[in-house]
């Protein structure tokens, strides 16, 4: 998880006033607080809040990587505990911090007084019991979506699935029946959650509100060095800007499912997009459509699932090769969990080798040694990937030779989403790198979308002629046709995941203000996905399902808008490197693989972390200070014409009122 994620997890109101301000212990010693000194000034107050956090988030983050490594409900109770200590301590920083309000500080002071607040993602009540609540909930729903599994059949036929495996068949299968089991499979791990989730809401728009806020989305609003109210119009405008090219794409694949599907099957109600067919479980990257919408099948393969796929077989064979005589059942599964290990690693190698070739240092040794690579087998954990920062650069405090822990927790497959996610992922943890010589509290994204867009940026640097040079892809003809599939490819993960970006924090927005109230959660999801994404389930999908909790940000609260935001910084922050990287020629073209020129200016950015706001360090990459995605519709010109072209005469765009009522019930009858 980023680092702001963890602080999302934590984050709280104060428990006891301290403006006392007395050298004497605090109430609150026993959660690790220390005294207030009763002459410190701000500047001393923001040093002391820097070396008491590191040492708390030190504490958070073992409990949460335990807790996520190995679910049980003794590791979900440590890591709820350990929350609950450092949301009681934030809480005390929150509330000393208030001394100081309306004193003239200096800059850097009065910017990390600010950022105490406005980091806070869980905001939780003062009343100890509620937030102990709130810390147990927010653990709890994190291990139910690790550990949810979808079973079908009784007695010795039982058999259960998790996320991964349901994932596959979405991926794999284009039998319609397969697909919508497990769909519909997936959505049943979230039904227990619905209740604990309606009493989550309650606790954090009550810490909101004893922080000042009106409620706990204004809160997520409040990170981007603007009014709250200015982001969301923010978003709208951008959203105004791509949604054309989205509009075109949809049109397109509605054309290729109704190929696929049958035109009764390939659509529901006006014009939506079913949402089991779409490859992926929440149709927010359509990549594993491929093989209905490539657009030209002679002009050179871009298949890198089944290179990966090849080369974890050829690990495999060799093992079992070497192997004298017949191999035992469990002989077998070791091996084939050698293979995997083994393609995981060359996958996150071959990752790390793009950030090198910049002039980014080598990732550390302790990286490699602790890093969730595959999923294990014996136990349940979280899969959805995240980076880890658990010492925040090292502790000089504890020891000057303490160097950074960072880590990665996934299970790879072999396949080009998780390939490009470990790209992901370690932008992540290069960004950690870069600003681990900041103080705590600077120490993160110049905004959230940043964290997000570090490593995607370099996915779009991965273009055919990279995967070509690396092996994954034969050497590509340079034809219109082959551009056409290149940038196909890369619309189906980044333009198809627009509107996936911007609806779910559309809902919870919704859902804090109280807009959105529980009895018509699953019906104002739907409405939003038919709305922003133009799909639809096709069953209706009443309220005894609660939906949004099979998607792991909601149950794990991590704020969405930031992968909105990171869809158009991506595109910003690529054409800038290209530029520094002295690249001429059409945007799409440029990978800026082995420039250290581009790397140095990528390098700055990152060392910057959220020291300053990010409307400066946006304009020292790209000489603007505006959200712009200008450079998405730059880069995708090529495939919106010959989408135009391919949709000339099709009655394109949907009807968001037809998608079916919600009003169904949950064994998915009308
Ligand atoms: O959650 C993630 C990353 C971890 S920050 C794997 N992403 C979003 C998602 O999976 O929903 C990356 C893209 C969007
Ligand atoms: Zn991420």
């Amino acid at each position: 998880m980023s680092r702001s994620k963890l602080l999302a997890l934590a984050i709280a109101a104060s428990l006891f006033a301290v403006a006392g301000c007395t050298r004497s212990p605090s109430p609150q010693a026993d959660t690790g607080s220390s005294t207030v000194p009763a002459d410190e000034n701000a500047d001393a107050f923001i040093a002391r809040v820097n070396r008491e956090m590191r040492t708390h988030l030190e504490e958070l983050s073992a409990a949460q990587w335990v807790s996520s490594t190995y679910i049980t409900g003794d590791s979900e109770l440590l890591a709820a505990k350990a929350n609950e200590r450092w949301l009681t301590a934030l809480n005390g920083w929150i509330e000393q911090a208030r001394r100081f309000e309306g004193q003239a500080t200096s800059p850097s002071t009065a910017r990390a007084r600010s950022l105490l607040k406005l980091m806070t993602a869980m905001p939780a009540p003062r009343d100890p019991e509620k937030l102990a609540e709130l810390a147990r909930i927010a653990s709890k729903m994190e291990g139910m979506y690790g550990s949810g599994e979808y079973c079908t059949g009784e007695g010795d036929a039982k058999s259960c699935r998790q996320l991964g495996e349901l994932e596959d068949v979405l991926r794999t299968s284009r039998d319609y029946d397969e697909q919508l089991d497990a769909w519909r499979g997936w959505h049943t791990i979230s039904q227990p959650m619905r209740k604990d989730y309606v009493r989550f809401v309650e606790l954090v728009n009550q810490g909101a509100k004893e922080m000042g806020f009106a409620d706990a989305g204004e809160v997520w609003r409040a990170g981007y060095d603007m009014p709250p109210a200015q982001i969301a119009a923010e978003t709208d405008r951008l959203w105004g800007q791509v949604k054309p090219l989205y509009e075109q794409l949809h049109c397109y694949t509605r054309t290729r499912l109704a190929a696929t599907y049958g035109v009764e099957r390939g659509q529901v109600g006006n014009g939506l997009l079913p949402a089991h067919l779409m490859g992926n479980m929440w149709q927010q990257d359509w990549s594993n459509l491929w093989d209905l919408l490539q657009p030209y099948q002679d002009a050179g393969s871009l298949d890198i699932t089944g290179a990966l796929e090849a080369a974890y077989r050829q690990d495999y064979t060799a093992q079992l090769a070497e192997h004298a005589g017949t191999p035992t059942p469990s002989e077998i599964v070791g091996y084939e969990r050698g293979a995997q290990l083994e393609s995981a690693l060359r996958m996150t190698r071959r990752a790390e080798d793009f950030y090198v070739s910049l002039g980014m240092p080598k990732l550390p040794a302790s990286y490699w040694e602790k890093t969730q690579f595959i999923k294990p087998r014996d136990r349940d954990v979280v899969c959805h990937a995240s980076a880890w920062d658990m010492n925040m650069g090292g502790n000089p405090s504890a020891d000057p030779a303490i160097g950074p822990d960072v880590r990665t927790k996934m299970c790879i497959k072999p396949t080009e989403e998780d390939f490009t996610t470990i790209y992901h992922e370690l932008g992540h943890v290069y960004y950690y790198l870069a600003y681990g010589k900041q103080p705590p509290l600077f120490q993160g994204g110049a905004n959230d979308g940043f964290h997000e867009a570090i490593g995607d940026t370099i996915v779009l640097a991965m273009t055919p002629k990279y995967l070509a040079s690396i092996g994954l892809v034969d050497e590509q003809q340079q034809s219109h046709e082959a551009l056409i599939n290149a940038q196909m490819r890369m619309a189906l993960a980044k333009v198809a995941f627009l509107p996936f970006g911007l609806m779910i924090d559309r809902w919870r927005w919704g859902v804090f203000d109280g807009s959105i109230k529980p009895d018509r959660y699953n019906q104002a999801w739907w409405d939003l996905k038919a709305k922003y994404q133009g799909v639809a389930p096709v069953q209706a999908r009443g309220e005894d399902y609660f939906d949004p909790g099979a998607k792991y940000h909601v149950p794990g609260n991590t704020p969405y808008t930031r992968y909105f935001l990171s869809h158009v910084l991506q595109f910003q922050f690529y054409k800038a490197l290209c530029d520094a990287a002295g690249f001429q020629g059409p945007l799409y073209e440029c990978s800026f693989y082995g420039s250290e020129a581009a790397g140095r200016k990528y390098q700055a950015m990152l060392a910057e972390g959220q020291s300053q706001p990010w409307q400066k360090t946006l304009k020292t990459l790209t000489g603007t200070e505006q959200l712009d995605a200008s450079a998405v519709l730059e880069y995708f010109s090529p495939l919106q014409q010959w989408l135009e072209q391919q949709n000339e005469g099709r009655d394109c765009g949907w009807s968001s009122a037809a998608a079916p009522a919600a009003a169904g019930s949950a064994d998915g009858k009308d």
